[in-house]
């Protein structure tokens, strides 16, 4: 039997090495029965290609490659489930403009849920669950990796994504962060899909802040 601990977690928990292979092995196989087989398998695509770009970027494996793993956790959830699943988790307040929006609530749910289950989850990772759907204005190296790992795994197929696949390794990061957030929003525009203000705040951002790193390096060019 575990012992209750001072923050109500027990003497095991606290020792949960979150890092190790055993805790991966043991949420692979969880995150097998929480999700569809095609699911579990562009997990584990996400969770690799994220262990490789993390090594091409120089950014932590270990942990890209557990945020590959478990980005998609509540991804089994139906639009019902997912938002009586915002409303237990105390989520309502904070991604009220989203709750008309579904599909957008799985990557917050999850880092909270996870972030419940297992305390010792760094920050930095159930950061990078959390806006792998919507990006965000200041991401960092390991969210960008989990958001473009996500788009361009090995079972993903959609016209470009060679391109974009191409582009690993040969562009810096944000650049290819930004290749693939503008790929996302230019087939949400082709479908006609509705754009979260979100998304487009998300979207300015970056490009003011290209704007400023490309006449930057024009400027050292010129030098
Ligand atoms: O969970 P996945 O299917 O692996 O991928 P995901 O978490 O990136 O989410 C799926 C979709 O969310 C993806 O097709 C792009 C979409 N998305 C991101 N921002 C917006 C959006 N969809 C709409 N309609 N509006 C947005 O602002
Ligand atoms: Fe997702
Ligand atoms: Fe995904």
């Amino acid at each position: 039997m575990s012992k209750e601990g001072d923050q109500g977690l027990t003497v095991e928990d606290a020792h949960v090495d979150v890092l190790s292979d055993a805790f991966f092995q043991a949420r692979r196989a969880e995150l097998a029965q929480r999700v569809k087989p095609k699911r579990f398998e562009h997990s584990l695509g996400v969770s690799e290609m994220a262990g490789r770009m993390a090594r091409i970027y120089g950014a932590d494996e270990g942990l890209a490659r557990l945020a590959g793993l478990l980005h998609d956790w509540d991804k089994g959830y139906d639009d019902e489930g997912i938002r009586r699943r915002v409303a237990e988790l105390g989520l309502m307040e904070q991604l009220a403009s989203y709750m008309d929006m579904p599909h957008l609530l799985h990557g917050p749910t999850a880092a909270a849920a996870l972030k419940c289950d297992f305390p010792q989850l760094p920050d930095a990772l159930l950061q990078s669950i959390r806006l792998h759907t919507t990006g965000a204005v200041h991401m960092t190296d390991l969210d960008m990796i989990v958001y473009t790992a996500d788009a361009i795994e090995p079972s993903r197929d959609y016209p470009g994504i060679e391109a974009l696949r191409q582009l690993v390794g040969v562009v810096d990061l944000q650049e290819l962060y930004l290749s693939t957030f503008q790929h996302v929003l230019e087939n949400l525009v082709q479908r006609r899909k509705r754009i979260h203000p979100d998304t487009v705040t998300v979207w300015n951002s970056y490009v003011a802040c290209d704007k400023k790193r490309r006449a930057q390096q024009h400027t050292k060019g010129n030098k």
